[in-house]
């Protein structure tokens, strides 16, 4: 019996000593010391023993079965050693490596656009504000001098949500809002950017929805003048200090008198060219004179106060600035056209 422990034991280390996994580690502990294992087969014959040898065997059968067990855990150590780091290592975060670059995106050409314009008025003076874009018909027409009927209404038919509800043409109810409040009391000096709606069939000059960004000055002793070299400043900021402006003589029911104004062409220098369909000049805002009406409507009495206002597009102005010879690049949202002016 002494033997056959002996026998085990060696083939026990063995295998041990073999083994590649920590599943046929407990098959060889089955193998060897469970209830029907080697061992216990062989102390089955104890009984043929004598008493002196018994404990002999048993001592031994003992020291064999501690020797199997601390072989098998010390190998399932190693086992259980070597996967934690394989682990590791597979898991390994190399903190060298550059980081992932995270897209940020940017700002939307139009939102670059009015943000120079806007701080350009503010080194003004001039404060931004912003309203509703869902008017009251009063607010939109009717404290702009365009009464119901007026044929000016035409031109800038929009999307009604009620007979008194609607999507604002203009920028300009933000102004007239804000000189209704002051009532007549204190002087304004504002410009206001926004999206503005029309009913008008979209196409690559038109589009129903664009933006707008409006300004007025208001106060006692406003001239003429005063618009005219505001504007010659703000074409010289944005479109570069050898711009020329020209003011032409136009109409807006909400001013008194109108104009247009134009910047000499930079292509071409005022020679005449394709951009500038051979004129020199290119065609930039609007603006004139506050209507007394709207003044008067508003609370302002036009016997003290005057004030000038403009209006211009920030679409036109990035297409003429930017080349884009489509409006309705902007509304799209095609991340390939938008990207291009993320550093704009
Ligand atoms: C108040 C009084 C007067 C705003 C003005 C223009 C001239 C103008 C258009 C140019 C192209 C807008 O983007 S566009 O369609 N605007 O020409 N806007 S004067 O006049 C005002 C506004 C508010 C109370």
């Amino acid at each position: 019996m002494k033997d056959q422990l002996h026998a085990i034991h060696q083939e026990a280390i063995e295998k041990i000593k073999e083994s590649d996994s920590v599943k046929h580690l407990q098959d060889l502990r089955v193998t060897y010391l469970g209830k029907k294992g080697s061992i216990t087969k062989v102390l089955r014959g104890m009984g043929s023993l004598s008493k002196e040898e018994r404990p002999v065997i048993g001592d031994i059968a003992n020291k064999v079965r501690e020797s199997i067990t601390e072989n098998i855990d010390k190998k399932k150590e190693e086992f259980e050693k070597h996967a934690l780091e394989k682990q590791l290592e597979s898991e390994a975060i190399d903190v060298t490596l550059p980081g992932r670059p995270i897209d940020i995106g940017g700002p939307h050409l139009l939102t670059s656009i009015i943000e120079e314009i806007e701080d350009l008025f503010i080194g003004m003076g001039y404060e931004v504000r912003e309203g509703p874009e869902v008017e009251t018909d009063y607010y939109n027409f009717e404290a702009l001098n365009l009464p119901k009927n007026h044929p000016a209404r035409d031109m800038q038919d929009t999307f009604y949500l009620t007979k008194d509800l609607l999507l604002r043409t203009h920028t300009s109810p933000v102004q007239a809002r804000t000189m209704h409040k002051y009532g007549g009391q204190k002087p304004v000096r504002m410009i206001c950017p926004g999206i503005v709606y029309r009913r008008d069939d979209d196409d690559a000059t038109h589009s129903h929805q664009f933006t707008q960004i409006e300004g007025l000055y208001v106060d006692k002793n406003v001239k003429m003048s005063d618009l005219k070299g505001t504007l010659n400043v703000f074409a010289k900021k944005m479109f570069g200090e050898e711009r020329e402006i020209r003011l032409r003589p136009s109409f807006f029911p909400f001013t008194e008198p109108s104009v247009e104004m134009d910047i000499s062409c930079k292509v071409c220098q005022g020679k005449g060219c394709s951009v500038c369909k051979k004129s020199g000049w290119i065609e930039i805002l609007g603006a004139g004179m506050v209507h007394p009406k709207v003044l008067s409507m508003a609370g302002y009495d036009p016997e003290i106060y005057t004030g000038f206002a403009f209006g211009m597009g920030p679409d036109r102005i990035a297409m003429l600035k930017y080349g884009v010879d489509d409006i309705r690049q902007f509304y799209m949202n095609d991340i390939r056209f938008l990207q291009q002016y993320h550093k704009a």
